[in-house]
């Protein structure tokens, strides 16, 4: 019997895992859409296609399933873009039927006809178009294929009239995954551990690729007494249960990690690949380990890269280790992280003036959210608090945009993260530049049904681009925000919303917001001007800074400059 093609792409679709498809209808997908009304997969209807494309990433990464997002012709398939990028560079399986005009009316500009292979053909893993009937179940079966085993993103271009077709000869084309195990040989496992067995101080450098290696990486410090520093994208692979724990190198970083980094004399780099490349050691010997050949010495020359699962190469790595017993230099990074964090947040508690700091406030939400809260942030400020002071433990685990480093993510994000995770609390740091972005999805937490959590850090500023200008000797361009008061705007779409700008009101608000059935925003009015200092301040910031203070006082914002000497200083 025939087939239609969107009930053929769809059923594909379903066989492949995919449990949500996030998109907004309309003309070219309509057909689409119907094949999904009548599927077991469920539309979740966004208001903003780019959020539905951060929606289905975060679905996607939390659950590991492959998610889709459909769209109309022309700009309803475009509004993907930032979504797609985001999810392609997080390596989160994503589906995307991007639907097409007519076949017979493409190439002379038809209204709505967009060059969706121009667009996506390069932030994707795979981006084709279904050009004949008898091609759709084969093409959807190799985009699903494709995103699921190079964990990226998928895009079926799918003009109106095929989606409407019929099939007549239909192949039985499926999906076939498997994760393989990927080590090194013992032959070069054995180079591995001669070098780690020479050396005397020894750091461990883990990023995103240690994720379900927890136990099998800490077995290895334990064995070498190395400190372990993360990646910002490591934080809830590594970071809980690890008493070798020395937190995150780099910008966002802290100065226990950026030293264990820099002083060792052999790092072992596992599933890293850190870009910024003043962060890594000049004389060590540095092994790295990863899945990606690409990853391999990209970023610095190393010793000696090899290709390998991270849990796999590490099992099959300890017996040949020979137990190191000097602490000194382990102990000595651990204790000045812990110390460090500590002084940080004292400094971040509320002075005489009542005024909330980021710092304070994500230190609040840490102790007050549950155990295995699901947490996303924007880029900006709200990431910088959420890696530094949000402490994960196995169950929680932390969102945001650290390669692509999009605004805008977080509350969408939030969003696929609760639909797959029904029941969890799911929690956003949003800035206030970011949720005004793609405010109108916090709409689509209520239709829905997604009793999602955002907090607003409302400092009145694109915050982390007014202190990045300062430390270039700027006086600030372009940042400040005039904002309505975004409480009330939650309650005007229907979630439970309010606004603190005092500190002593903070705890009971963050409680009463958790404990909000439905989805409910808290704005909190922060500091602006809490700095965001990297590890070493380097002599460039440290020159602009002071630049930005003379040039403050030349052209009488004498009053930002304290406010700012204020808030980190005093
Ligand atoms: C889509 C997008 N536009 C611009 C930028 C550049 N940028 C990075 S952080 C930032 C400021 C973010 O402001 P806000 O959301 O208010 O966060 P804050 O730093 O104030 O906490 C900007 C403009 C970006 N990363 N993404
Ligand atoms: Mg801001």
């Amino acid at each position: 019997m025939a087939k239609n093609v969107a009930d053929v792409i769809i059923e594909v679709l379903q066989s492949a895992g995919v449990k949500h498809c996030y998109g907004i209808v309309g003309d070219t997908v309509n057909r689409i859409a119907l094949a999904v009304e009548h599927s077991e997969i469920e539309w979740v209807h966004v208001r903003h296609e780019e959020a539905g494309a951060f929606a289905a990433q975060g679905e996607a990464l939390v659950s590991g399933n492959l998610t889709a997002v459909a769209g109309s012709c022309g700009p309803g398939s475009v509004h993907f873009i930032n979504g797609v990028i985001e999810a392609n560079r997080n390596r989160a399986p994503l589906l995307v039927i991007a639907s097409q005009v007519l076949r017979d009316e493409l190439g002379f500009n038809y209204p709505q006809e967009v060059d969706f292979k121009a667009i996506y053909g390069s932030c994707t893993v795979y981006c084709d178009m279904i050009l004949t009937p008898e091609q759709a179940r084969r093409k959807t079966v190799i985009a699903c294929q494709t995103a699921i085993a190079k964990r990226g993103v998928a895009v079926l271009i799918v003009p109106v009239d095929i989606s409407h077709s019929d099939i007549h000869d239909d192949v039985p084309y499926a999906v076939h995954t498997s994760l393989p195990v990927i080590r090194p040989t013992d032959a070069d496992l054995d180079r591995v551990a001669a070098i780690l067995n020479a050396g005397e101080k020894i750091a461990i450098y883990g990023g995103s690729g240690c994720r379900g290696a927890h136990d099998a990486v800490l077995a290895v410090a334990e064995r070498l007494k190395a400190p372990i520093a993360h990646t910002t994208r490591a934080k809830d692979a590594l970071e809980y249960d690890n008493p070798y724990n020395v937190g995150i190198t780099g910008l966002v970083g802290n100065e226990a990690a950026y030293h264990a980094v820099l002083d060792c004399d052999t790092l072992l780099l596992l599933g890293a690949d850190f870009a910024w490349r003043q962060f890594y050691p000049q004389h060590a010997k540095i092994v790295q380990i990863d899945l990606e050949p690409d990853h391999l010495g990209r970023r610095h020359p190393i010793t000696l890269g090899l290709i390998g699962d991270i849990n796999e190469t590490m099992k099959a790595l300890l017996p040949r280790l020979e137990t190191h017993t000097d602490t000194e230099f382990r102990d000595l990074h651990v204790k000045r992280h812990k110390s460090l964090i500590a002084a940080q947040k004292k400094k971040g508690e509320p002075k005489h003036n009542g005024h909330i700091s980021g710092i304070h406030l994500a230190d609040l939400i840490n102790q007050l959210a549950d155990d295995d809260a699901q947490f996303t942030s924007d880029d900006g400020t709200a990431a910088v608090w959420l890696h530094r002071y949000v402490d994960m433990n196995g169950k929680r685990r932390a969102f945001a945009s650290l390669l692509h480093g999009t605004m805008a993510a977080a509350m969408p994000t939030a969003l696929g993260i609760q639909k797959a995770l029904p029941g969890r609390q799911v929690i956003s740091l949003s800035g206030d530049g970011g949720i005004a972005m793609l405010i109108g999805d916090l709409m689509t937490a209520v239709q829905e049904k997604l009793p999602i959590k955002v907090v607003v850090l409302d400092n009145g500023k694109l915050g982390f681009i007014d202190i990045e200008q300062k430390s270039e000797g700027m006086v600030p361009l372009y940042t400040d925000l005039l904002n309505p008061d975004f409480g009330k705007v939650a309650e005007a779409m229907g979630l439970w919303g309010r606004s603190v700008d005092h500190a002593k009101d903070l705890e009971e608000a963050i409680k009463d917001w958790l404990s909000q059935p439905g989805p409910a925003l808290l704005n909190v009015k922060v500091e602006s001007q809490t700095l965001v200092m990297p590890p070493a301040v380097a002599i460039g910031p440290a020159i602009g800074m002071a630049l930005y203070s003379a040039r403050a006082v030349l052209q009488g914002e004498g009053g930002d400059l304290f406010e700012m000497i204020e808030e980190n200083f005093l």
